[in-house]
Order: structure tokens, then C-alpha cells, then sequence
């Protein structure tokens, strides 16, 4: 079924192309598509500030520790939430618990910011953190934000300094908000994903180095050391059921110290979403990631990465396969296309 037409696709063709089988499908299945508007409920309590600093707390464990008060100099309302840090860590400010939420439903989280420093908004739960853009406050109100999805039923958000030196500085917050987007985000069919293979060499990451070899598909891959983003801006199938990514590699060798990892490219940062370690050094091989990905958690698109602690070690990474199935053979992906 998928042959030659799918071959030498460019890799923007490749996105529409994942995107058109699945609107097919959705037109067959008379798939209903206009997600209704809801109207948006936050789930922090006192995100307003306008009861006082009821459920904040200073963000650091020991003295000294960040003073928070309430301010009358809201973005909203009549009042806001005075955060002064002492200078003497990295890390200062304030953090709330948010409770109430639904695990493995998908949270936008916002909140507004006002003064001086550098500050970023970052989100903690089952032992994974979400950080968001590192932000230069000034005297106009900006509003930072996160995607998450909250794996338990309640979630951290901290408001802290960031950068590489402590700072002594005096900013406000107000507007914190953590609505459920899930609804909006799922609005993507239930549909199965015919095994569909992506070369590394099409969406090769920054830097990273092509070589051509008449042995592996499409007769190239991509190699590089740790940290490497091996393939950037992977589209993501558009369908609401799991995904399981198979990727053919080679390892130079320490096969029990790095891996390759699912990654989301958010700003600020890296968040990983999954990681396999390779079963054989110096051989390539078809690994796939044990547990499946769900476009509620990856959205659009994704980056594979080679990552671990042995610095000098190589991947070669041929092409990935993604398939609603987990049992595919290894025949079956090399023929995927
Ligand atoms: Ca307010
Ligand atoms: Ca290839």
C-alpha cells in the first residue's frame, strides 16, 4: 500500500502527507473535528492573589528565604503577589500545589509577571520537570506559560530566578492559571498508523553530519556524539491512540551509558519524554521504545537525541518507523516507507 509515491518525499512533505492519510480516515469515519468551545476554568485557588499569599510559599527549604507579600499593583483585580529574594541561590521565589487534576490530562499553565530580574515559570510532577522560557522582567506585565502533561493529581508551579548567578530583586506575580486543554488538544482522530518510516538524513538536526552508504535505506544516515540532535522536527502522527517509535541505530560502544531519547524542543529547554538504550554495540539494529507516545503528551513534532554520560561515544541513526503497532518485525521495518 505505501510504495513508491512515498519515497523522496521532502520532509515538510512527509508532515502533510502523515496529516492526508489521517484526514482520509477522518472523513470516512465522518469524524467530527469541531471540538466544542468550552469555557476556560482555572484550577489554582488564590491564582489572583486578591485573598491575600493564602497557599504560596517561598520556593526556598532554608533561610534565607524569599519574603512574599500581597501587592496593590495588580494585572488584575485589586491585588497581586510581591516576591522579594534574598540574592544568595540560583533558584528564589515562590511555589503553589495545584490539586484537583485529572493525571495524564494535558494542562496549559500562565501566569503573569512584573518587575525586575530574570525569572522563569516551571512546573514539577512525578519526578519530571517542564521548565519554561527563561524571562527578563521589566515594568510592563508579561505572561510566561507551559504545556504539561500531569502524570498525577496535582502538579508544583514555582516562580523563580534563573541564570547563572543569584539575584537580589523584587518582582510581582498575579493571574496564575492552569486550565485543562486535553478536550482541545485530543480533537485528532482514533486511528491506527500504518507503519511510516522517517529518514534521519531528512531531518537531520543542527550540525549534525550525512553519510551516504548503500547499506542502510535510502542509502544514508546521519552520526553523531552525545548531546546530538540527531533528527529535529519529526512530525508526530495525528491520531489519539499510542504510537511506538522504532529506530535503526549503531553504537560505537557503552551500550549501559547512552541511549537514545524522545525529546520535546519547548523554549528554554529540553523535555524527554523517552529513552532506549541500544542492545548490541557496533551492529546496527532495530530498537524500539518501550513505551508508546500519545499526541496529547508529543503534539506536532519531535526531536530524537543521543544522550548519556560517555562523551566520546557514537550513534549512527538510519531512520525511525512509527506505528500504531508494537509488534512489528524487523522486516517489516525496513520495508516500511
Ligand atoms: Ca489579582
Ligand atoms: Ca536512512
Amino acid at each position: 500500500m505505501h510504495t513508491k509515491p512515498y519515497q523522496n518525499v521532502t520532509r515538510r512533505n512527509r508532515s502533510i502527507l502523515i496529516s492526508l492519510v489521517l484526514l482520509g480516515f477522518m472523513s470516512w469515519a465522518g469524524w467530527d473535528a469541531g471540538a466544542q468551545e468550552k469555557e476556560e476554568v482555572s484550577l489554582v485557588k488564590n491564582g489572583d492573589f486578591e485573598q491575600g499569599i493564602v497557599g504560596w510559599v517561598a520556593y526556598e527549604k532554608k533561610e534565607p528565604k524569599s519574603v512574599l507579600s500581597q501587592s496593590t499593583d495588580p494585572y488584575d483585580g485589586r491585588f497581586s503577589l510581591k516576591v522579594e529574594t534574598p540574592g544568595t541561590g540560583q533558584l528564589e521565589g515562590a511555589y503553589t500545589v495545584v490539586g484537583e487534576l485529572v493525571p495524564n490530562n494535558r494542562y496549559h499553565i500562565s501566569a503573569y509577571v512584573w518587575g525586575e530580574g530574570k525569572v522563569l515559570l516551571c512546573a514539577y510532577d512525578n519526578n519530571r520537570w517542564t521548565y519554561g522560557r527563561e524571562t527578563t522582567l521589566s515594568n510592563s506585565w508579561q505572561r510566561l506559560e507551559i504545556d504539561k502533561v500531569i502524570k498525577q493529581n496535582a502538579v508544583s508551579l514555582y516562580i523563580i530566578t534563573s541564570g547563572p548567578t543569584a539575584q537580589k530583586v523584587t518582582f510581582l506575580i498575579d493571574k496564575v492559571e492552569v486550565v485543562n486543554t486535553t478536550e482541545e488538544t485530543l480533537s485528532v482522530p482514533w486511528a491506527d498508523v500504518a507503519p511510516v518510516c522517517c529518514e534521519a538524513e531528512d531531518y537531520k538536526g543542527k550540525n549534525v553530519k550525512v553519510t551516504r552508504d548503500s547499506s542502510v535505506k535510502s542509502g544514508a544516515y546521519v552520526a553523531g556524539t552525545r548531546w546530538y540532535d540527531l533528527m529535529d522536527r519529526v512530525p508526530f502522527p495525528q491520531t489519539g491512540k499510542p504510537v511506538y517509535i522504532y529506530a535503526k541505530g549503531w553504537i560505537s560502544g557503552d551500550i549501559d551509558k547512552n541511549y537514545l531519547g524522545v525529546y520535546l524542543i519547548k523554549e528554554g529547554g529540553r523535555e524527554e519524554l523517552g529513552k532506549k538504550y541500544f542492545s548490541t554495540p557496533q551492529e546496527w539494529v532495530w530498537i524500539r521504545f518501550d513505551v508508546p507516545f500519545s499526541y496529547l503528551e508529543v503534539g506536532k513534532e519531535f526531536v530524537i537525541r543521543h544522550n548519556g554520560s560517555a562523551e566520546n561515544c557514537l550513534v549512527k541513526l538510519d531512520g525511525i518507523v512509527m506505528a500504531t503497532d508494537g509488534n512489528l518485525t524487523d522486516r517489516e521495518l525496513e520495508n516500511a516507507r
